[in-house]
């Protein structure tokens, strides 16, 4: 399968990586939108948020609960943050391997362009 992801979890393609269990990873972005710009992914290819099946609800649970960690442990946690899941062409996807995009380090505005 040819997802820029899937090379990431594989290794075939060096992530800038922040975090990873067996279920997760987490690296930088490669095109930061604010200061701190992380992209946390599953490590199974689910490719868009309509196909998330029943038998992923702790993996997406995951996400978000490393998105928190992570926040947390840079110092953004209580000042805030956004997090972000685009889905298709109308929602901004570019990357067909769900990933939650975890920005902080400055104040955002809404509604979100
Ligand atoms: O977000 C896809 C994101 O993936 C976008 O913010 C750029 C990022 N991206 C693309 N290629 C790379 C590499 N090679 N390393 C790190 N980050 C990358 P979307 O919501 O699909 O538009």
């Amino acid at each position: 399968m040819d997802c820029l992801f899937c090379k990431m979890v594989d290794r075939e393609i060096e992530p800038d990586i922040v975090y990873e269990d067996e279920q997760v990873l987490a690296f930088n972005d490669i095109d930061p939108k604010a200061p701190t710009h992380i992209l946390i992914v599953p490590k199974k290819h689910i490719a868009t948020l309509n196909d998330i099946e029943e038998v992923d609800l702790a993996l997406i649970g995951r996400l978000q609960f490393t998105a928190a960690k992570l926040a947390k442990q840079l110092g953004f946690a209580d000042n805030g943050y956004r997090v972000v899941m685009n889905c298709n062409e109308d929602g901004g996807q570019s990357v067909y391997h769900i990933h939650m995009h975890l920005m902080g380090g400055r104040h955002f505005t809404w509604p979100a362009g």
